[in-house]
């Protein structure tokens, strides 16, 4: 597995443990969901509640096929068999990705604006000076807005196990040695 993804799965371990105690459990999808949403006022109740649900999805799916011993907690060694089989988890990702980056295109004109797309990142617990990065390689408009389906790619390349040299690792930047 190429470095880039080793440090990836490590971050996102980190991130998806939103309440700090060193498991992942359903709480902490829900945590970071309401942040999420607490990070756009703006958005509908419908991209808000497709968002949860992405979101219940991707922790249903991770439980699912990463919770070995069947304790409602995943540990991160167990988390890291994630990696064995990334394919299992795309269905889950593909959804997340779609629903959270389209909450962020308030106003349906395909574009997200750079302090939501800040918001909603610093929700789920990137840096800012990452989050800005990212940006950056989306290529903003002159309106200061990328699109959403840059940004939903990207979504999909930063939790894909297998992906290393893109824009999302840029999100990771803190944690590399
Ligand atoms: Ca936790
Ligand atoms: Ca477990």
């Amino acid at each position: 597995m190429r470095d880039e993804a080793v440090n990836r799965v490590k971050v996102v371990f980190t991130l998806f443990d939103a309440d700090g105690n060193g498991v992942l459990e359903s709480g902490d999808f829900d945590l970071m969901s309401s942040r999420v949403a607490a990070a756009v006022p703006d958005a509908d109740e419908t991209r808000k509640n497709a968002m949860r649900a992405g979101f219940t999805r991707y922790w249903n799916t991770l439980a699912g096929e990463l919770d070995a011993d069947r304790d409602g907690r995943i540990t991160y060694d167990e988390y890291q068999a994630c990696v064995l089989s990334p394919e299992r988890f795309e269905g889950a990702i593909g959804e997340f990705a779609a629903s959270f980056a389209r909450m962020g295109d308030t106003d349906g004109s395909g574009r997200v604006a750079r302090p939501v797309f800040t918001g909603m990142l610093r929700g789920v617990g990137f840096d800012p000076p990452n989050i800005d990065a990212l940006f950056e390689a989306l290529g903003p408009d002159d309106a200061d807005r990328i699109a959403v389906e840059a940004w939903e790619a990207e979504i999909r390349n930063f939790y894909a196990p297998d992906k290393g040299g893109i824009p999302a690792d840029l999100l990771a930047g803190s944690a590399v040695g």
